[in-house]
């Protein structure tokens, strides 16, 4: 390792010590990536027939934030945020899921209102129906143990509750809500996010040298190379 790195992990250190009070981003809701990433849609409900299903669509996107799973919370305080508005929305979420355990995995999702899951580019649960409270269970699908797995679910909300539950199981799983710990958020997220996280880094680097640099002490970390 050169001087140079050294001196900025020091920095790092020296930062992370005394916890300055810096202009950078709020943390995110997930923590490492885990969790999937959610993209909130308006949609035109059928003056005539609310119950017309065919309107429930994907072109009016409002905004996205990151959920750590789908544990039945409820979306309307986002749908609120996003559309003005708790009825008649759509959502997507995607990102990727890891099994721990190399067997065949059943999921199941309940809502309301209704769903489709996609593991690894298959419909496997196909549920797109303004109902609630049904649970629906998929075929098994065959994984491996810490493989990385695209997943996708999308979502119709028309009125009232909004709220989805997805769980796994297998013959070691026992049937649970898909954790966050086993949900990570897809690439080019995952990138963004840790190039922010870059970019914070360095700001914080800057405003220590043109502030700090006195006070911070390269024996730190190298007692017997520095003078
Ligand atoms: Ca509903």
């Amino acid at each position: 390792m050169n001087r140079v790195l050294g001196i900025l992990l020091a920095i790092i250190l020296f930062a992370s010590i005394i916890n300055l009070p810096m202009n950078v981003r709020a943390a995110d809701p997930t923590m490492d990536g885990h969790g999937l990433l959610g993209e909130f849609f308006k949609v035109e409900k059928n003056p005539d027939n609310r119950n017309d299903i065919s309107v429930f669509k994907f072109d009016d996107k409002r905004g996205e934030r990151a959920v750590a799973n789908l544990n039945g919370d409820s979306f309307i305080d986002i749908f609120n945020e996003f559309s003005g508005t708790p009825d008649f929305n759509t959502a997507r979420f995607t990102g990727t899921i890891v099994p721990e355990f190399t067997e065949d995995y059943t999921f199941s999702m309940e809502g309301d209102d209704g769903f489709r899951l996609w593991i690894n580019g298959e419909l496997i649960i196909d549920f797109w129906k303004q109902e609630w409270e049904k649970e629906q269970v998929s075929t098994p699908v065959s994984l491996e143990a810490g493989k990385h797995y695209d997943i996708k679910v999308e979502y119709l909300q028309g009125w009232g509750g909004s709220w989805l539950r997805m769980k796994w199981e297998s013959a070691s799983q026992v049937k649970e809500v898909v954790p966050e710990s086993a949900l990570f958020l897809p690439i080019e997220k995952l990138i963004t996010m840790k190039k922010a996280e870059l970019t914070a880094e360095i700001q914080k680097i800057d405003y220590l040298l043109k502030n700090f640099t006195d006070k911070v002490t390269i024996k730190f970390m190298y007692p017997n190379r520095v003078p």
